[in-house]
């Protein structure tokens, strides 16, 4: 995007002024440098500010099957959308539309139907507070909950696991708490690459005196050797290694791992018997049901051999204050919401919550995951958040939930939904089993797509298709009371502002509550939302905010504070549970069935360096030594020798599941250190082997990190067949 536009945007990234950081949901500390963003960061602030566009001109000069052809990477790379475009019935090409017609037209289509759950809303995890909430209350008004969002495939089973144990859907550790712990547990998470500045609170732990436990499948090199960008700058050129222990668990190995952990715990005392007796419930049922289980089952399901785990064990039970951090490599899990509460299991036991130093920490993805939810992008809210909305509004909502991610496919494959609304991502992409999904998509009457970026479900749609760009996180956004701001939740529950200061990409842009106050003024002829005082001053939204949400009292006023405010999180504030028993609960699980048949193996789906989520800016995977290529499958140098297959080869993968089967061709294998009949390809591309039905128990988010897979030898591709 050019230097002195770089400089100058670089530096309002996380800062008191400036935007907050479109990359991921990592805390900033409240003693900010100037420079407050990682590699990653920056890399995602440039590609929503380059300064190339995809204009209408850019539609009529490519039909969608000449831009169905492109890749990902060439897509995304063509900049930032500028106008309002509509893919009329039948045609080859988008052209250019007014916003009043477009808005007007959603709108007659959502009412077309009597029935207001044919209509779908889908949310990412960039969209601010307030448009968020706008979002949801505009849905819930026209008469659904189909309110499916990115946290369905994400972190879903961290709140499903979460909730019922400790009574909060939500992590309980400060920031400030990295620098009090003796142990650090990083489980199923890659944050060299996905949460680098996670990496500045590891180090300084580090420093402080803590141990870091990586457990993952694969040896994350950012946990190994890692450099914090301002020490370049100092000239000291070592390297620190972040992580002192690495267990190298099989996929899906975690709950058995937890379970020796706890039996090691046991042996070696360090439990907080007060904090048990006083705060929980069903310790004594857990202890009994954890000792059943022997330790040839715990190491051969795990992967890890007892030495380690009664290593690992140890700490832990000296430790005063255990911090546990995860993200994708448990949530993904057909077991995800069992192995969080065996975590959580893990910690009660020492009185790891809401103590100095201490706690569960789930690391979101999306910058404003968290807060969409707190704020209502939720298919199954819980009863007492739609009484406080009722309140709020002074008006009745719908009661019976709607539809997640996978429903929602499930609802489109079904024609039970006529219209589809995006607001941000990449649904075709992000989603699983590419092919069901593109199938059920195109089932759809309409699809809208509130975006800033060209992407493939832009080229993948219902029978008409409407493209709305919006601004982004680092544009000014100017509306008729003057110059706006908007509200972030981060991972941590801190709530604070965001403004951008970029000339937009284009006049034509609007503002995501811009263009849910339209849409609204086009669906009710009345409303209890003054809906065009929403768009023209930001401050409104906040104030029904308040008056709709928990937690937000003087939401204008607290937000307005250096470095933003917290929302209540009574485990960590108060140790108290927010349980129909008051108290904490230790939960049994028995182990998942990993088994698979003979010869097969257990895939999972992960992110290079070079993407974010399924925005590809380059071909390369620099921590793992890849590069040129996405198309590559992560395997044990022992199972291919064992098959007679070489470095470089090309296999074609197949998945099954319950006698169904998917296939992918043309991958290459490459010998990595990973567990023995573990293999890893990318996500999105091997996203079409991940079946729709595959999901984890109690979230239903698709089980992205375990699919049973089998590789043969590159066959010619049969006419007609997938390449
Ligand atoms: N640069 C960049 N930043 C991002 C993103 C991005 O795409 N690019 N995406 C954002 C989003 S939305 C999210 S949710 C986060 C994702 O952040 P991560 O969760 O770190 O992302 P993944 O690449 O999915 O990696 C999951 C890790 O889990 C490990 N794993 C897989 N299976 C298992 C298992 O069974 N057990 C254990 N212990 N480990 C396992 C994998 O080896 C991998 O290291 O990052 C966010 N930040
Ligand atoms: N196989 C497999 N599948 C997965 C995963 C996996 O690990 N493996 N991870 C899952 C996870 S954790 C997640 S979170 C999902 C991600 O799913 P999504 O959130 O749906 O996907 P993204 O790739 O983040 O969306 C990128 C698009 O968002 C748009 N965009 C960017 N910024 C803005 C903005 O400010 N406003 C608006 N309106 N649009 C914007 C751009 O047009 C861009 O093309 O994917 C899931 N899918
Ligand atoms: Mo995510």
């Amino acid at each position: 995007m050019g230097m002195s536009r770089t400089v100058r945007t670089l530096k309002m990234v996380n800062q008191q002024e400036g935007f907050d950081c479109p990359g991921c949901a990592w805390p900033d500390p409240s003693h900010r440098t100037t420079f407050e963003f990682c590699e990653n960061g920056a890399k995602a602030v440039a590609d929503e500010a380059t300064t190339r566009r995809v204009t209408p001109e850019f539609f009529a000069k490519h039909s969608i099957q000449a831009l169905a052809e492109k890749s990902d990477r060439w897509l995304n790379k063509q900049g930032r959308l500028t106008h309002p475009m509509i893919l009329k019935k039948g045609e080859s090409h988008y052209q250019p539309i007014s916003w009043d017609d477009a808005l007007g037209y959603i709108a007659q289509s959502i009412q077309s139907s009597d029935n207001p759950d044919r209509s779908v809303f889908y949310t990412s995890g960039r969209t601010s507070n307030e448009a968020a909430f706008l979002y949801q209350a505009m849905v819930r008004s026209i008469g659904t909950n189909n309110l499916p969002d990115c946290s369905n495939m994400c972190h879903e089973s961290s709140g499903k696991g979460l909730g019922p144990t400790i009574g909060i859907g939500k992590g309980t550790v400060h920031l400030e708490d990295f620098n009090h712990a003796d142990v650090i547990l990083v489980i199923g998470q890659n944050p060299g690459t996905n949460h680098p500045r996670m990496l500045t609170a590891l180090r300084d732990a580090k420093h402080a005196g803590a141990q870091i436990v990586h457990i993952n499948p694969l040896p994350e090199t950012g946990l190994e050797r890692f450099k914090h960008p301002q020490d370049y700058m100092k000239l000291n050129l070592q390297t620190t290694k972040i992580s002192d222990i690495h267990l190298k668990v099989k996929i899906g190995g975690d709950a058995a791992l937890m379970k020796g952990l706890i039996k090691v715990h046991l042996e070696h005392g360090g439990f907080d018997s007060e904090f048990i007796r006083s705060k929980t419930s069903g310790y004594d049922a857990m202890v009994e049901h954890t000792r059943s289980f022997d330790w040839k089952t715990i190491v051969s399901d795990s992967g890890i051999s007892r030495d380690e785990i009664e290593e690992v064990g140890r700490l832990l039970s000296k430790s005063t204050a255990t911090i546990a951090c995860w993200a994708m490599g448990l949530t993904q899990q057909p077991n995800g919401v069992a192995v969080i509460q065996e975590v959580v299991n893990l910690l009660l036991m020492g009185g790891h919550i809401g103590r100095k130093g201490a706690g569960l920490c789930p690391v979101r993805g999306h910058s404003n995951v968290q807060g969409d939810r707190t704020v209502g992008i939720w298919e199954a809210p819980p009863k007492s958040f739609l009484e406080r909305m009722e309140q709020g509004l002074r008006t009745s909502l719908p009661q019976s939930h709607g539809y997640d991610v996978v429903n929602a496919i499930r609802a489109m494959r079904d024609g039970k939904v006529d219209v589809f609304f995006c607001m941000g991502g990449n649904f075709i992409s992000a989603t699983p089993d590419t092919h069901a999904t593109a199938a059920a998509l195109r089932k759809v009457d309409l699809t809208v797509q509130v975006s800033t970026k060209l992407n493939r479900s832009h080229l993948v749609t219902g029978h008409e298709a409407l493209i709305l760009p919006c601004l982004g996180r680092t544009e000014l956004d100017v509306q008729a009371s003057g110059e706006q701001f908007v509200t972030v939740e981060n991972s941590m529950g801190v709530v604070h502002r965001s403004r951008g200061s970029l000339k937009p990409a284009s006049a034509m842009l609007r503002s995501e509550p811009w263009i849910v106050s339209n849409l609204s003024l086009h669906l009710f002829d009345s409303s209890p939302v003054d809906w065009r005082e929403m768009t023209s001053n930001y401050d409104s939204i906040r104030d029904l905010m308040e008056r709709c949400l928990d937690g937000f009292e003087n939401y204008n006023l607290r937000v307005r504070t250096e470095n933003g405010f917290l929302l209540p999180n009574s485990p960590r504030d108060s140790r108290s549970f927010d349980t129909p028993s008051g108290k904490a609960h230790f939960t049994c699980h028995s182990l998942p069935q990993n088994h698979i048949a003979a010869g097969h193996f257990v895939m999972m789906t992960i992110r290079s360096h070079d993407q974010y989520n399924t925005t590809i800016y380059d071909l390369h995977d620099r921590y793992r030594g890849i590069s040129g290529n996405r198309r590559v499958v992560l395997i044990n140098a022992s199972d291919m020798v064992e098959r007679g297959w070489k470095s470089r080869q090309i296999v074609d993968i197949t998945s099954h599941f319950h006698g169904q089967i998917r296939r992918s061709n043309s991958w290459m294998l490459v010998p990595y250190d990973i567990p023995k009949g573990n293999i890893a390809t990318y996500f999105p591309e091997a996203n079409s082997l991940v079946p729709l039905d595959s999901t984890a128990a109690l979230s239903n988010t698709p089980t992205s990190k375990f699919i049973e897979v089998s590789l043969s030898a590159h066959a010619s591709p049969v006419h007609g067949e997938e390449e």
